[in-house]
């Protein structure tokens, strides 16, 4: 017991440390993916997600919050931090020289680079570079998503955008970084999860989150529910359902929505919970793009142990056909997905 003066002690910290750049050294010799050429783009991803960072967290000080005056081929006008962020990804990838195919939000088609390069290891990385932008202006969260494919050996330069759209259970890796009250860079290689919290003081990604699993009593759920009158039927009995008081303990599930997927995903990986974003009127196939959003999240989820669907089909499963489609996405701990699944079928209890 403290006293009202008396302070907790607060423990330091989990030393001894292990930085991202060590573990994804230490994997090197454990997974067939995880190659020299492989580290140094995981790498490459790393120096950009601080770069990005050392930006937004000076945001408001610098000119760089607001719009750029220009629109992306989502139709949706560009902030300026979301161009830098482009930027710095970009960067980072030719100047390491691993990744030949580059897949963005921002841009309309697939940028080649690195062409020429004597490599047997080929990758195309496709990237959110700042999800979740109109977040930046009202200094709220916003994340980075990336996807990592191989490419193959050989193939025709035209045709790089047919090879490189792969379905997400081909994923060679995938992550996020979330820009929140502190800064985290979470991946997966298809063995489980790991999150790295930014030590601004040494810049260096520590290991804080060693093998994550989602728990398996979801804590919260989050939707854009100002749509809730252009929802199918099905979901809003599915959301009311989702309102209820358990019967036995009585709790109940939270509602929380931040508006940037990154954030919201991360808190429900960690508190367990479902994120969803169905097909509305206004968004037929639902918002979030299959490349850069859905499949990244989806091998995440279900590397820790939850799901990620469509509402009736797996995220993970489906074949892309354009680099930018969207996609309904149901996100979250594997007993909400599927429960979700059910009432989108017309089973849901009533
Ligand atoms: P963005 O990638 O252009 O930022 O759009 C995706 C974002 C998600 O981060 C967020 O969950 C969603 O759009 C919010 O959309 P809405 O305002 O319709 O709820
Ligand atoms: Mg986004």
């Amino acid at each position: 017991m403290h006293s009202d003066h008396e302070i907790p002690p607060i423990s330091n910290a989990i030393e001894p440390f292990i930085t991202l750049e060590q573990f994804i050294l230490e994997q090197e010799d454990r997974f067939p993916h995880s190659t020299g050429a492989f580290s140094r783009l995981l790498r490459d991803l790393s120096v950009a997600a601080k770069i990005i960072n050392r930006n937004i967290r000076r945001a408001g000080l610098l000119d760089i919050v607001g719009e750029v005056g220009t629109v992306n081929v989502q139709g949706e006008m560009q902030k300026k931090l979301d161009v830098i962020a482009e930027r710095e990804l970009e960067r980072a990838l030719r100047k390491g020289g691993e990744c030949c195919l580059i897949g963005s939000e921002e841009q309309p088609e697939t940028i080649p680079i690195n062409q020429n390069r004597e490599t047997k290891e080929r990758y195309a990385i496709f990237f959110d570079p700042l999800d979740g932008s109109s977040n930046t202006d009202v200094n709220a969260s916003v994340g980075t998503i990336f996807s990592i494919y191989h490419l193959p050996e050989e193939y025709e330069p035209a045709h790089v955008l047919d090879v490189a759209l792969q379905p997400g259970t081909q994923q060679v890796a995938a992550g996020y970084v979330a820009y929140g009250s502190s800064t985290m860079f979470v991946y997966t290689t298809g063995d489980g999860v790991n999150g790295f919290t930014l030590d601004p003081s040494i810049g260096e990604f520590l290991l804080s989150h060693p093998n994550v699993r989602i728990p398996s009593t979801p804590q919260m759920y989050s939707i854009n529910e100002a749509d809730f009158d252009d929802f199918d039927a099905s979901l809003q009995a599915y959301l009311r359902w989702l309102k209820r008081r358990n019967p036995e303990t009585g709790a109940r599930i939270r509602s929380r929505y931040i508006g940037a997927f990154v954030s919201d995903f991360h808190r429900n990986l960690l508190t367990g919970g479902i994120y969803m974003y169905p097909a509305t009127a206004a968004s037929p196939e639902g918002k979030l793009r299959l490349m850069y959003e859905a499949n990244p999240m989806a091998l995440i989820v279900e590397q820790a142990g939850g799901a990620a669907s469509t509402g009736s089909k797996r995220i993970l499963d489906l074949a892309p056909t354009d680099l930018h489609q969207r996609v309904p996405l149901f996100i979250g701990s594997r007993s909400l997905v599927e429960k979700a699944e059910a009432f989108l079928r017309g089973e849901g209890e009533a």
